[in-house]
């Protein structure tokens, strides 16, 4: 079975291809935040796993034992806090109006109740997860749904004013260049607020307060997070070279890419080059399976998607930059022209295409 969330790539694809309602809102600000909960979903509940492998935290907290079920427990007690507080105030992920991150939630608004009376645990109710509750609701009563999101008249004319641009950051992270990069190729004037990451400012725990993390891109006083759905934000939202390939189909391959790079490849590589000796091997074994599928994607081609930089090449630029210097300081290396020439002409590429010089 395939997960759901690849198939939120597949749910953007008929978003932008077929004609009808909206699943996704129309104006970049409400689309980010769309971007950001589908993703938040994606990472925090492993819902592709408890599908694939029944296995992750809901499999724990439902059908586990002992400790390790208590934990879990207690963990995806947070994560009901956490949307409970976001439907504070509101029907919906965005707004009134059902759209991708409700989509991106089925799970959670039908399995996850099928589940909670399968294993006879149950974690939500109405009086302690009151607005979670409201929402789910909400979303049984709109199975048939007719009216997705009505049109919005796209004001998509945000001032460029450097001085309403922020972008909190640290220097050497690649997911903070990966949002510089796409404000270069844009064009766009910003300020970068260095972030100390062993003592967050209030502006960033304010600004990111789900994962804490950088980067955070504020813009007319609004906060955006996560790289990649920053990325989409600012080719949405600003005029110069296109980010995403314009045709659906390839703006969908684009995003799996760029899924397949974070989900998989960060992982692995992080293993492989600075894990402990044990996770070590294994790691490096995946790794070569890994490039050798990047490397076989990049055969006959300057870059990902396209004849110029693009969505997945900003994703991968820590393959292209970072892996390297780890590579030399951890002595691991993993990439040889001979066995990876493809990929290695690629990094070549990257490395000295102009527009990633920031
Ligand atoms: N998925 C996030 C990852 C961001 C991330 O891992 N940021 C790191 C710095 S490179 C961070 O803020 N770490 C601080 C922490 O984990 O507390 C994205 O794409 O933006």
């Amino acid at each position: 079975m395939e997960s759901p969330f690849v198939s939120l790539v597949i749910l953007e694809y008929i978003d932008e291809t077929f004609e009808g309602p909206s699943i996704l809102p129309k104006d970049p600000y409400d689309r980010a935040i769309a971007h950001f909960w589908a993703k938040f979903l994606d990472d925090t509940c492993h819902i592709d796993e408890v599908i694939l492998q029944c296995i992750p935290l809901l499999g724990k907290v439902l059908f586990g034992k002992g400790e390790e079920a208590e934990k879990s427990k207690e963990e995806f007690g947070g994560l009901l806090k956490i949307l409970d507080n976001e439907f504070k105030d509101k029907k919906f992920f965005v707004g009134d109006t059902f759209g991708f991150a409700d989509v991106a939630a089925n799970f959670m608004a039908f399995w996850f109740g099928i589940l909670e009376e399968a294993s006879g645990v149950v974690l939500v109710t109405s009086e302690k997860f009151p607005n979670f509750c409201g929402w789910r609701d909400e979303y049984i009563n709109r199975s048939q749904v007719k009216e997705y999101l009505p049109s919005r008249d796209g004001k998509n004319n945000q001032s460029c004013d450097m001085e309403k641009i922020k972008l909190l950051g640290v220097s050497l992270s690649p997911f903070t260049h990966r949002v510089e990069w796409a404000l270069k190729i844009k064009g766009v004037e910003y300020e970068l607020i260095v972030e100390d990451p062993q003592n967050k400012s209030p502006l960033l725990l304010e600004s990111n307060p789900i994962h804490k993390k950088i980067p955070v891109l504020i813009h007319n006083g609004k906060p955006i997070s996560e790289s990649m759905v920053i990325v989409e934000y600012i080719d949405e939202t600003f005029e110069g070279p296109s980010i995403l390939p314009k045709d659906p189909y390839d703006r969908a391959i684009a995003r799996f890419w760029a899924k397949f790079l974070d989900d998989k490849c960060l992982p692995a590589m992080g293993k492989a080059l600075l894990g402990n000796e044990e996770e070590k091997e294994k790691a490096k074994e995946e790794c070569s399976e890994l490039l050798k599928i990047l490397d076989n994607e990049l055969k006959n081609k300057e870059f990902f998607v396209g004849d110029k930089i693009g969505f997945v090449d900003i994703a991968a630029n820590v393959l292209a930059f970072w892996m390297g210097i780890i590579e030399e300081a951890s002595g691991v290396i993993l990439v040889t022209n001979k066995k990876f020439p493809n990929y290695y002409a690629w990094r070549d590429n990257y490395i000295n295409c102009s527009q990633t010089k920031v």
